[in-house]
């Protein structure tokens, strides 16, 4: 069939709208319409050019809230109607990754994946016979697209899918990042570096984990009214500091906080965020992505004395069996969502989306098809 998507043709370059072809599901596949979805930082950052394994031309996108139209064959988890959220983690329950228990990486179709393939070695998309890659596994700016089934999480058919797209990404990993991976404990204190979809989320995070103090730290000030609302206590900007910023927290906090949540993509902020924590048990966990050949560093002798480093994927959330629960506490308003869309726009105007991410404008632009 033939389909309108957002092109990436080459990176650094704008998305070009155009009509493609998406062939049809093969086995264990299903085809999906995608009826919204959110625009997250990863996506310029793939776009940029930064991203060691992006792929072009690809049709990207990660976060959306999607319809089931046709299933191939051998596909028995979803059915057409159904309510989807794209999985750029599936969820196969039968890799050593989902049966250890200890982690939501699984690893079922990530080789093919990370090479903008199907789990068959194959691409579903093209124009004029050159194939256009997937991305992520899901490639949510396109009208249409087809997933693995394992890659598709079932959600209630109640909620709106123009918001909880923001699941498919944004607002789970930095609620999860908190609760899952780390176990923020009621009265702890929190530092949260970054206040994009993925550090507010964060906030909400530590508010449902009943920290005591949540420190707030970005660049831009325009982030901090929406911050407070969300429940931080100090909001703090580095650029108005002679110190470093990790030292302006442990003067603030008597020695250190908690833990920290670096939800920016910055080596240097991951160094801050680390050595803020409190010596002897202070956890600090990376969100953010940084770009290739980058590499974080910090004196072994702030681990040695008891700070430690972790990170973060999807929030450690395993997409098929604990997304839908994430839909359920936002339909009982536990989970803040339509706060976080600032804009929403059709595809032809996705472009305006970047623009407005890299002019620190908006908290999550959502694409609505
Ligand atoms: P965003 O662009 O919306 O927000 C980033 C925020 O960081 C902005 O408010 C910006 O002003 C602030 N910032 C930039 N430089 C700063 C600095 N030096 N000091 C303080 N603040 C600074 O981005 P987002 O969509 O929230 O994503 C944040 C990061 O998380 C990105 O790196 C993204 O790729 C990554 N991410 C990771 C996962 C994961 O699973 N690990 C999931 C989603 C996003
Ligand atoms: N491809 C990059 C890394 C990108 C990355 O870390 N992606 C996160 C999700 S970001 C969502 O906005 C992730 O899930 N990583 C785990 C995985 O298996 O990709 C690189 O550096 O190569
Ligand atoms: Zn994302
Ligand atoms: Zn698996």
């Amino acid at each position: 069939m033939k389909v309108t998507a957002a092109v990436a043709w080459k990176a650094g370059q704008p998305l070009s709208i155009e009509d493609i072809n998406l062939d049809g599901p093969k086995h264990g596949e299903v085809l999906i319409r995608n009826v919204a979805a959110g625009v997250c930082h990863t996506d310029a950052f793939t776009l940029s050019g930064d991203d060691p394994e992006g792929i072009f031309p690809a049709v990207l996108g990660h976060e959306a809230g999607a319809i089931v139209e046709e299933i191939g064959p051998g596909v028995t988890s979803v059915q057409v109607g159904d309510h989807v959220i794209p999985l750029y983690t599936p969820e196969c329950g039968q890799c050593k990754f989902c049966l250890s228990g200890k982690t939501n990486l699984c690893q079922a179709i990530r080789v093919t994946q990370g090479k903008g393939l199907m789990p068959d070695g194959t691409s579903r998309f093209s124009k004029n016979g050159q194939a256009i890659y997937h991305y992520m596994g899901t490639s949510s700016f396109a009208e249409y697209t087809v997933l693995p089934e394992i890659s598709l999480a079932k959600i209630n058919k109640a909620a709106p899918l123009d918001k909880v797209c923001l699941l498919g990404c944004g607002v789970t990993t930095g609620i999860g990042a908190v609760l899952n991976t780390a176990k923020v404990e009621p009265g702890s204190t929190v530092a949260i570096f970054g206040l994009g979809g993925i550090g507010l989320s964060a906030i909400q995070g530590a508010v449902i984990a009943n920290a005591e103090r949540i420190i707030a730290i970005d660049i831009n000030e325009d982030k901090f009214e929406f911050a407070k609302q969300l429940g931080a206590t100090d909001c703090i900007n580095p650029k108005h500091f002679d110190q470093p910023i990790q030292d302006v927290l442990v003067d603030m906090t008597d020695g250190g906080v908690d833990y920290s949540f670096e939800c920016i993509g910055n080596v240097n902020t991951m160094r801050s965020a680390l050595e803020c924590c409190h010596k002897g048990w202070g956890e600090s966990v990376i969100v953010g992505v940084a770009g290739a050949g980058q590499e974080i560093s910090t004196r072994p002798f702030q681990l040695v004395t008891g700070r430690v480093w972790r990170g973060t994927a999807f929030g450690g959330v395993k997409g098929r069996s604990e997304l839908p629960d994430y839909v359920e506490k936002y339909l009982r308003g536990e989970i803040k969502i339509d706060e976080m869309v600032t804009y929403t726009m059709p595809l032809n105007d996705i472009n305006r989306a970047f623009d407005l991410m890299h002019q620190g404008k908006s908290i999550r632009s959502v694409i609505i098809y």
